[in-house]
């Protein structure tokens, strides 16, 4: 079945999260990826204080957002999502078959080649960062992620975007670049600290980065969320 460019999107978003969280709930995607490409979308939100309501594991099966309807179609995990979306406008995604290719390699290497080393550094630096196992990996966490990042730098020699144009893949690789740089910094890495400044700048990323921020109106938890 082709994808109607023209059926509602509903972006499973949130209504309340922790401060430090406020602008980086990965709904974020979603939402940039709608504003580049002039798509209208409404969100649905949930309180990430409290618990998901079966009707939403329906929807995202770990209780976390994003999740997507586009139409008759249900999806969740950002890169299904942003991959769903490309498919709408060539905004997203070139027409061009390398290109096409390139788009969805470098799409799926934020996500599984760099994306999980930032992860380690969220988890040593702010969940786990009272544990003593935590500063001790620390390091080598951080050597790790710079060993992902500096390709990354050299392919971005001389070039704009990751693939020419602008694609989905930089959306993958500047959000997950964002928390790199909070945790690490981009200093060493020229390149990658212009690319992300490049991207960040477009006029998309900031109404999707104002309609995340707008939606958060919902009350803090009874309790304290962990
Ligand atoms: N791999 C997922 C990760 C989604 C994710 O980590 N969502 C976070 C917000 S950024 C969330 O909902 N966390 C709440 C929870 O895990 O309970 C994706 O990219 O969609």
């Amino acid at each position: 079945m082709p994808i109607d460019p023209h059926s509602e999107i509903i972006v499973f978003a949130y209504s309340w999260v922790p401060e430090m969280a406020k602008g980086y709930v990965r709904d974020l995607r979603a939402r940039w990826a709608l504003e580049e490409a002039g798509l209208g979308y409404k969100t649905r939100t949930l309180h990430a204080g409290e618990e998901r309501p079966d009707w939403f594991l329906a929807e995202q099966p770990f209780g976390q957002v994003p999740a997507l309807i586009d139409g008759d179609i249900h999806l969740f995990e950002s890169g299904a999502i942003l991959l769903h979306l490309a498919e709408k406008s060539e905004v997203l995604m070139p027409k061009d078959p390398q290109d096409r290719a390139s788009t969805q390699s470098w799409l799926l290497a934020a996500f599984n080649s760099v994306e999980s080393f930032v992860f380690e550094l969220f988890f040593v630096n702010i969940i786990f960062r009272k544990e003593e196992w935590a500063k001790l990996r620390k390091p080598s966490a951080e050597d790790f992620l710079r060993r992902r990042l500096a390709p990354i730098d050299k392919a971005l020699t001389g070039k704009d975007y990751l693939v020419g144009p602008f694609t989905v893949a930089d959306i993958a690789m500047a959000t997950v670049l964002r928390e790199a740089n909070d945790h690490l910094g981009l200093a060493d890495f020229a390149n990658l600290d212009a690319y992300l400044k490049r991207c960040l700048a477009r006029p998309a990323f900031q109404r999707a980065l104002d309609a995340q921020m707008a939606d958060f109106t919902g009350p803090p938890p009874a309790a304290p969320a962990n």
